[in-house]
């Protein structure tokens, strides 16, 4: 007996710390990876140069494969989910629900939109400079409209498999070209220098390649449109898909029991999809300890780039980290009324790997798995709410464009106005929710911005430097953003949910008990867990 009671006590002891590590074991190991990938970074520094592009492409190798991994599972998760989340949901309660989150998306990109421009307007980094910052890189073309056309022709794609690893993108090719800003200093880029060399003579022949057009702001050009067409650009069209995918679901789920097989389909291949993404979440650590590592390696002059770009690095991250921590946190508490602390720890996970990849769209799988498993939101939610997230919403991306706009207006001593700050508002938020649907986007959302207060494209060379290291974080706030919006959208819909199951649950009821049904097969398809 005396046996048993000291078996009882240390065990359980035991066996509470074992399940405290067993339920975070990967968190955990994601934790050691980024330190060992920080700590293997940074030592190999020593023994392999910057410029050994050959070793940093092997040392990446783990960490393409994590990418492979991710990406591949994207397609079929971002279908399936849609398909099944729309079939599944009622015409009612989709669109209560549609309502919702893009309501929670835009007020909070807007939110940190305006916490961007307060804190760039009072720290002022553009003109706290000791040194002048080195302009590196090339910029691509943008224009207001027909990005904003391209992004709305991509919702509708011409063809469904194009568009799994297609988009399209208006180019235009211009005949003269006539210099109206100042010419940007040269870079190493062939292209680029190409480009200058034809803007430094003023006026210049016909630029026959689309690439030497891309490399030039449109602002500066100012010749004759000689041809507009479409070109198809590499990617995939997401935003077709998501949309095709909404309304696909949507009218299966209207047509009654001739549509059930295909449901099964969409769902099995959900499930399917969620079963690999558990295995491929098994790997990330060592894929995540490589692919920091290689950047780190790969960094050049990290010295300079925290000089240089110190307090901008610093605006920006500040205000990342207020958004992460207090706006976003405080809208979950606010309207939940649960802990956002533990919310947050639940899809730490997540976080790390979208900190790892800099990609939100490589961490949806992540995402999806550790707010069903982990933080026990409605799987009807996660596979509504974040696919459109990964897509729209971009708190960290437009927190980041505002201020970098700001930041270079500062620099180039141009004065802002209030109209203009509110230009800026606009366009950030904007240039946010549609990065994901415009070609060759990134840096283009910035042309946008910029273009639309005046500002001179190609000074996005300013900050280009350390783009990639605030990508990380920004990326972090991005999946941060669509995680909270499926928590909070989970529990505003909290009635329409309950009255689903409580459909379902009476129908397979009289099932059961051989009750002969009092619901059509359609009510049950659109009860259907
Ligand atoms: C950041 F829904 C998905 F998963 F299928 C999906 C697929 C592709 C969602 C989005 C995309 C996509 O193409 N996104 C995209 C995002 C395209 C271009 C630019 C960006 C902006 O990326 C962010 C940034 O640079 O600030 C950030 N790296 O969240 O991934």
């Amino acid at each position: 007996m005396a046996d048993d009671k000291t078996d009882q006590v240390s065990p359980k002891w035991v066996e509470t710390l074992k399940k405290i590590v067993m339920d975070n074991l990967l968190v955990i190991f994601m934790i050691i990876a980024v330190i060992i990938g920080v700590a293997m970074g940074l030592g190999l520094r020593d023994h392999i140069s910057t410029d050994d592009k050959r070793t940093i492409f092997f040392l990446q190798f783990p960490g393409d494969l994590l990418l492979n991994m991710l990406k591949m599972l994207i397609l079929p998760l971002i279908v399936s989910s849609l398909i099944s989340a729309m079939s599944g949901l009622k015409a009612q309660a989709s669109g209560k629900m549609g309502l919702r989150t893009v309501l929670y998306y835009l007020i909070t990109t807007f939110c940190a939109v305006v916490l961007g421009i307060i804190l760039v307007v009072a720290i002022q980094p553009g003109y706290k400079r000791e040194a002048s910052i080195e302009r590196s890189g090339k910029t691509k073309s943008a224009e207001g409209l027909t990005s904003l056309l391209d992004l709305i022709r991509n919702c509708f794609p011409d063809n469904l498999i194009t568009a799994c690893f297609q988009k399209k993108e208006t180019t235009m090719v211009y005949e003269k070209v006539t210099l109206t800003t100042p010419a940007p200093s040269p870079t190493t880029d062939d292209m680029t220098t190409a480009a200058i060399n034809m803007t430094e003579n003023m006026t210049t022949e016909a630029m026959t390649t689309v690439e030497a057009m891309t490399t030039v702001a449109p602002k500066v050009i100012d010749g004759k449109l000689e041809s507009i067409g479409l070109s198809t650009q590499g990617g995939m069209n997401v935003l077709g898909l998501v949309v095709f995918s909404l309304f696909f679901g949507g009218v299966l789920a209207r047509i009654g029991e001739k549509g059930r097989p295909l449901i099964d389909v969409f769902d099995c291949l959900h499930h399917v999809t969620m079963k690999l993404i558990t295995l491929v979440i098994w790997y990330s650590p060592i894929g995540i300890a490589f692919l920091i590592a290689a950047k780190l390696v790969a960094m050049e002059n990290p010295g300079e780039m925290f000089t240089q770009l110190g307090y901008y690095m610093l605006t920006v991250l500040v205000g990342l980290a207020v958004h992460a921590f207090i706006v976003l946190p405080l809208v979950y508490f606010v309207i939940v009324r649960k802990n956002p602390y533990r919310f947050m720890y639940g899809i730490l996970q997540a976080l790390l790997t979208a900190w790892g990849t800099a990609s939100s769209s490589a961490t949806l799988p992540v995402t999806m798995s550790c707010l069903e498993e982990r933080n026990n939101v409605d799987p009807r939610v996660t596979m509504f709410v974040t696919p459109i997230g990964a897509t729209v919403n971009m708190d960290g991306t437009a927190l980041y464009e505002a201020v970098a706009a700001i930041f270079i207006a500062q620099y180039l001593d141009v004065p802002l106005d209030f109209g203009k700050i509110v230009i800026i508002s606009l366009t950030a938020t904007a240039a946010a929710i549609g990065a994901a649907g415009v070609p060759s986007a990134g840096l283009v959302t910035m042309a946008i911005v910029l273009s639309a207060v005046g500002l001179p494209v190609e000074e996005v060379r300013l900050i280009l430097a350390i783009d990639w290291f605030l990508d990380r974080f920004r990326t972090a706030v991005n999946v941060l953003g669509d995680s909270f919006g499926a928590g909070i959208v989970e529990h505003l819909s909290q009635k329409e949910l309950q009255e689903m199951d409580l459909h379902l649950h009476k129908y397979l009821e009289d099932e059961q008990n051989g009750v002969v049904n009092t619901f059509d097969v359609k009510t049950a398809i659109d009860t259907k867990m």
